[in-house]
């Protein structure tokens, strides 16, 4: 999978380097572009934002130099890549999303800051023949800074679902089961050695080597949590 993202804070993306992300593109299994955007600005003050039409406060970012730059990765490309747009005003990114997304040729990320992007950009973009998809999305009800860190987040949760991204395939497979079961849980306690630690033990039932009551336990710890953390998950 191809990956671009655009922002005036190219930096952000530097942890996309580490870990999981870091060992796919080293693989070759993942291509991640980071692009400035004020290389796409024309003015000797590199300006990326003004004042909002119809007033209000703050600065809205400018859809010529949005333009340059998504243009600029569309010639670069024999692809139909799917647009994401980071914004508050999104749909809420779920599992099932990332999971949509994760089987996609090509993704571009453009992060606004400031009040956003002005509202042309995404108009614009949806009814070019070049783009697959646009996708405005919310990481959830909260307002950051910037798309920045929200792109960091739908990227992990993406490239996770990547066939050979991540290297135990098994805990995926257990995702997919918590999704696709009819009642759909939160997973329960953990625990690794030693077996007690500061006077407190691990549940017998999971020394116990009873891999059917086992089941049956953490069954019901997953239900005692979805009830009590996630009321709006429990049948
Ligand atoms: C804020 C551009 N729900 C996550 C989210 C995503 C994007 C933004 N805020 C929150 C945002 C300012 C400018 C995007």
């Amino acid at each position: 999978m191809q990956i671009d993202l655009i922002s005036i804070f190219p930096d952000y993306f530097k942890s996309l380097n580490l870990s999981l992300l870091g060992k796919a593109q080293e693989s070759g299994i993942l291509k991640i572009n980071i692009h400035d955007l004020r290389d796409f600005t024309q003015d000797k003050h590199k300006t990326v934002d003004d004042a909002p039409y119809g007033g209000g406060p703050g600065m809205v970012m400018k859809a010529d130099v949005w333009g340059l730059a998504i243009d600029s990765v569309l010639e670069s490309t024999k692809t139909k890549p799917v647009l994401v747009v980071p914004t508050p005003s999104g749909k809420v990114f779920t599992q099932k999303i990332a999971q949509e997304l994760s089987s996609q040729e090509h993704l571009i990320f453009i992060n606004g800051r400031y009040e956003g992007i002005d509202s042309r950009v995404v108009n614009y973009y949806k009814t070019d023949n070049r783009i697959k998809d646009v996708r405005e999305i919310s990481i959830g009800d909260y307002v950051l800074a910037g798309g920045e860190v929200a792109s960091i987040v739908m990227l992990e949760a993406i490239s996770r679902l990547i066939p050979g991204v991540l290297g135990n395939d098994d805990s995926v497979k257990d995702d997919s089961f918590a999704q696709g079961s009819m009642e759909k849980l939160i997973e329960g306690p953990v625990f690794t050695r030693p077996e007690e630690w500061r006077g407190l033990d691990v549940p017998e039932v999971l020394l116990s080597g009873d891999h059917e009551k086992i089941a049956q336990y953490r069954l019901e710890e997953a239900r005692k949590r979805t009830r009590l953390n996630r009321p709006d998950l429990a049948p």
